[in-house]
């Protein structure tokens, strides 16, 4: 497997390194900043021996060293400052995918494209339009985060592992996220058997704001372990045809009564990529909340001039 990740900053970085030491393939590192990239491989090399395991990580500055790539990931772009909301970054952002999707169209056509910049929604329907690619083969990572996010803040209120929480949160990576409060479940057992109603509304705004949080305590830049150890999930998931649900930005096409969208939802993920987008039962109120999030980013898209 040839997996590239275009952006070698801070998210791109820490990916390259989960997925070269989950063994799930060889890894090309690129970023326009001269000698980023490559430091950061050979960074990486260097904790073989100590690691004990033989992964090639390789570093670049050109592009086309995506050429033929199993799996891309791209996280080339700005991040939020504080104060800032994803939505911010669109333009600066989108013109910087631009040119990046047109190079993947033409040297990569059969990869598999994970994008991760922001704002996610917005830069992943972006990126299918200027790539053309099959939205089964393309596709965002922003919910998946926002989920270990809420599990996490769940688990740490119960004073248990999050690995038995089950939690759901689906629709913009950004503030009109729709944590499903009750669809989330502890060993399959209802949240709302371990928690007051207000606690659980006031663990999903925490979830909503928990990206926010961490840039205003960073001070510069955004979050970045628990980014890539999502994006280093999704990967093994296609990597290893795992078929495993996992929320994602998927370009809708009737689901949810929704088209020509893209919006976070789960989906089963496997080597061709989005082999199903689940329907979850929403009730009204949910449904017209992820149909008011269609209407924002359709809104938000018109203005991007890139
Ligand atoms: P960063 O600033 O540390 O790294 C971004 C890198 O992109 C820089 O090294 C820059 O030189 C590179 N870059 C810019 N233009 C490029 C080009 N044309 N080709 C190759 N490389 C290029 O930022 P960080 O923290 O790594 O975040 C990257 C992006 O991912 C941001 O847009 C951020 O908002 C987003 N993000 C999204 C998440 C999600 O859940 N979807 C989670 C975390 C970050
Ligand atoms: C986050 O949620 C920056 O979108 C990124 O932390």
């Amino acid at each position: 497997m040839k997996i590239s990740i275009i952006g070698a900053g801070n998210v791109g970085g820490l990916t390259a390194m989960r997925v070269a030491q989950d063994g799930l393939g060889d890894v090309f590192l690129i970023d326009i900043a001269p000698g980023l990239a490559q430091g950061k491989s050979l960074d990486m090399e260097d904790a073989r021996s100590l690691l004990k395991i033989n992964y090639n990580v390789t570093g670049s500055a050109s592009i086309k060293d995506t050429e033929k790539s199993d799996i891309i990931v791209v996280t080339a772009g700005l991040a939020r400052k504080p104060g800032m909301t994803r939505e911010d970054l669109a333009n600066k952002n989108a013109l910087i995918l631009k040119d990046i999707c047109l190079t993947l169209r033409e040297l990569a056509g059969d990869a598999i494209v994970i994008i991760v910049t922001n704002p996610l929604d917005l830069m992943t329907y972006f990126a299918l339009k200027k790539t053309s690619f099959e939205p089964s083969r393309l596709f965002g990572m922003g919910v998946s985060l926002d989920t270990s996010r809420f599990a996490n803040l769940i688990a740490k209120e119960l004073k248990i592992s999050p690995v038995d929480v089950e939690a759901y949160v689906i629709g913009i990576h950004g503030e009109g996220m729709l944590p499903l409060t009750r669809l989330c479940t502890i060993n399959g057992v209802a949240l709302d058997e371990f928690m007051q109603e207000d606690r659980v509304r006031d663990l999903a705004k925490r979830t909503v704001n928990r990206g926010a949080e961490i840039v205003s305590l960073l001070g510069s830049g955004s979050a970045y372990f628990a980014p890539s150890a999502a994006i280093a999930a999704l990967v093994k998931a296609i990597a290893k045809d795992e078929k495993r649900t996992i929320p994602v930005s998927a370009c809708l096409n009737g689901q949810y009564g929704l088209k020509d969208v893209c919006l976070g939802v789960p989906a089963r993920i496997g080597s061709t990529g989005i082999e199903e987008i689940l329907e979850l039962d929403l009730n009204k109120e949910e449904k017209e909340i992820l149909a008011r999030s269609a209407e924002t980013l359709r809104a938000q898209y018109k203005n991007i001039t890139a």
